[in-house]
């Protein structure tokens, strides 16, 4: 690889950011894709703050190497998440499912690097004003909450908008698709689903396995109606979401008990069948496990010969 904007900023090896999976992305995960030479995320998501704590002080005795804590808006522990984050230091974070704004000043005083999760050009534009680092674009190929643009569609609109470096994810595994994501305009991608299956991933072996035979019409999103669309594969649990989301009878009180705790009894207890497993739409794609460094490695060096084919023509 060249030289690039986001390794020099954040100070690792290959522009490859593992997406911060609640419950799953962990203290060993994510130092395990650091010690590759990418940049490990830890899911404050499902953490409060001295737990996050922990998982940052186990992150830093596992590598010396650069890596960051995914906030999730959304989440009951954000003020906490926020405050440890602050306190401990943590070089990067990445924040999502939601508008940052109110946590940018307390963060970027503390010098931690905000990059944040955007669905859409609009939100892009205000968080680069707000003083965001970079933006990872995210298209809805992605698992877990997701936007309504495709990737092929938001990274460019995403790119021309902003002058501070793109980030690409969703529905990303191989080094084809790290290099399309460069001829799009992004400097670096974020892929969650392809860690699933990492051998340094905890998620429960069911899971890694429904992930492994998914195929590419496995996944759905649900939750539309209660203004978080949710992206998971098909099972038991989704379908019959699916088809109560359809029922005017349903309550949107009913949907949120069905879906709470879903993604822990699916990735924890390894319950795949009346759990959640998030995924993206590229998990047909993923048919092996691997090392973290085979997974950065291999993908960076094929991204490097394709562009170099292309950039050669
Ligand atoms: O956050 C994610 N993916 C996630 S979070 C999650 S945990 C969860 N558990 C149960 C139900 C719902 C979620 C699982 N997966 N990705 C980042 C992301 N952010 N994708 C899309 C967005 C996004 C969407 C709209 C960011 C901002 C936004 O607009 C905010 C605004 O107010 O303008």
């Amino acid at each position: 690889m060249k030289k690039n904007p986001v390794c020099e900023m954040l100070g690792i090896e290959y522009p490859i950011f593992q997406g911060g999976m609640a419950w799953i992305a962990d203290a060993e995960l994510a130092a395990a894709v650091s010690n590759a030479g990418g940049l490990g995320i830890i899911a404050a998501m499902n953490s409060n703050g001295e737990q996050l704590r922990e998982q940052i002080i186990k992150a830093r005795s596992l590598t010396d190497k650069p890596f960051g804590v995914n906030l999730m808006l959304m989440s009951p522990y954000i003020e906490e998440a926020v405050e440890v984050v602050c306190q401990e230091q943590v070089k990067v974070v990445t924040t999502g499912a939601g508008n940052p704004a109110r946590y940018m000043e307390k963060l970027k005083a503390a010098g931690v690097k905000v990059i944040c999760v955007v669905a859409s050009v609009a939100l892009a534009v205000m968080v680069e004003r707000m003083g965001a680092s970079a933006v990872i674009a995210e298209g809805c190929e992605s698992g877990g909450h997701v936007g309504e643009t495709t990737t092929m569609a938001l990274v460019p609109q995403v790119a021309d908008a902003v002058s501070i470096p793109v980030i690409a994810a969703g529905g990303i595994a191989d080094g084809r698709g790290m290099a399309a994501a460069f001829m799009l305009g992004a400097v670096a991608v974020q892929m969650g689903t392809r860690f699933l299956t990492a051998k340094e991933c905890n998620v429960h072996d069911n899971y890694k396995d429904k992930v492994l035979k998914a195929k590419d019409r496995d996944t759905i999103v649900t939750g539309k109606r209660l203004g978080h669309p949710v992206r998971a594969l098909k099972n038991r649990m989704t379908r019959n979401f699916a088809a109560k989301e359809l029922e005017p009878s349903t309550t949107d009180e009913e949907l949120e008990k069905m879906g709470a705790g879903a993604l822990r009894r699916a990735a924890v207890e390894g319950d795949v069948k009346t759990g959640s497993c998030m995924c993206g739409q590229i998990a047909g794609l993923v048919n092996s496990t691997g090392t973290c460094r085979e997974i950065v490695t291999g993908i960076c060096s094929e991204a490097d010969r394709l562009l170099g084919t292309v950039l050669s023509i």
